[in-house]
């Protein structure tokens, strides 16, 4: 894919061929706006709402070393987990864009027990569900971290001045999302989005354009690829199926090569090299949290969602189809198993013969 300041032909230094035809997220964004002829813009405007937390959060993890914001803030958030200064930044960032966009009525965020209500925005449309800096437990390390988004449109009924929304009302399965996507923040920042029915696609942030640059158009997970990406330190806890699965992996018999082991303990940057390279990432439910510890709604689903249209699989301990769970309250949690169609297939059969 020809670069900013590439043909893709490469060229002597002092040479460079300037490719002026960049596609940058705003313009992406407009161009599917224009395929909708009923489109309002109103979900191209949240969408540069997004960006803009995505490029702040980015700027401080970056610095987060020179300017302080490492280490604990000295509080916990709803599910029990210390909370990073950066934790709370992030939140507070997501808060602050979502509620100025003007077009989110109802927020969920891991960092906030209750789910917040735009009032002041009656008439906006969307909800949004968001963990804004994920795997935050290796902020310190300099690790890559990420945000992950989901987006659901609410039906009209709801809305309006004089109607009240609730936390229940985004109390739905992944499936009637509307998009979904994650950001990481590693050597660059990635963002990966998708939308109903459409393709997934890769931009990356190009710092000194402060604009995220489509550089991964229509991503495509392998169908296969022997890498595993689990925290194994679990396994004592693990089911026989669950064991009896990686296991397999492991020896897979006379003449046959193991898989190989990746695990970075950043969702978002574990479920990226499985996007790009195929394997699978799992979270199992076990007998130490028996619900799984990934929350559902700004977690699985939209990782799920993202895995589905690139042409992967994504399912939970029961092996039920991970867009399809509802929710029973705003941070429920699951079992997870997201990556290549045939390594998904795999823990399938190895559960049905186990169950059966
Ligand atoms: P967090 O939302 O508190 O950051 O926890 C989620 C993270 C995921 O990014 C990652 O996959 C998992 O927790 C790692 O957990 P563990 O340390 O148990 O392997
Ligand atoms: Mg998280």
């Amino acid at each position: 894919m020809a670069g900013i300041g590439d043909n893709g032909n490469g060229g002597a230094v002092g040479q460079e061929n300037i490719n002026p035809d960049i596609v940058t997220l705003t313009r992406f964004l407009t161009e599917e706006q224009v395929k909708v002829p009923e489109a309002t813009g109103d979900f191209t405007l949240l969408c540069h709402a997004l960006q803009f937390s995505f490029k702040s959060i980015a700027y401080f993890i970056r610095r987060a070393s020179l300017i302080n914001l490492t280490g604990l803030a000295g509080s916990s958030n709803t599910t029990g987990d210390d909370q990073k200064k950066l934790d709370v930044i992030g939140n507070d960032i997501f808060i602050s864009a979502m509620k100025s966009s003007s077009k989110c009525r109802i927020l969920v965020s891991e960092e906030e027990e209750e789910a917040i209500i735009f009032d002041e925005h009656p008439s906006a449309r969307y909800a949004v569900v968001c963990d804004p800096i994920d795997g935050s437990s290796n902020l310190d390390a300099g690790v890559s971290v990420g945000t992950i988004f989901g987006i659901f449109k609410l039906p009209d009924d709801i809305l309006g001045p004089g109607k009240s929304v609730k936390a229940e009302d985004v109390l739905l399965p992944g499936t009637e999302m509307v998009a979904s996507g994650f950001t990481m923040y590693g050597a660059s920042a990635q963002l990966v989005i998708t939308m109903k029915g459409g393709g997934v696609n890769g931009f990356t942030l190009e710092n000194s354009l402060g604009e995220f640059i489509l550089t991964h158009p229509n991503m495509q997970l392998p169908p296969k690829r022997a890498i595993y990406s689990v925290n194994e330190g679990n396994s004592m806890y693990w089911d026989e199926w669950t064991n009896a699965y990686f296991d397999s992996l492991k020896r897979p018999g006379e003449g046959m090569k193991p898989y190989s082991a990746r695990y970075i303990g950043s969702m978002v940057a574990d479920a990226y090299r499985t996007l790009l390279y195929g394997g699978i990432f799992a979270y199992p439910a076990d007998s130490k949290s028996p619900k799984g510890k990934l929350r559902i709604l700004y977690e699985c689903a939209p990782m799920a969602m993202l895995f589905e249209n690139a042409g992967g699989i994504a399912v939970n301990s029961r092996m039920e189809r991970l867009l399809s769970v509802q929710p029973e309250h705003i941070h429920d949690r699951s079992g997870v198993f997201l990556g290549s169609k045939d390594e998904v297939q795999k823990i399938i059969d190895t559960y049905n013969k186990y169950k059966k």
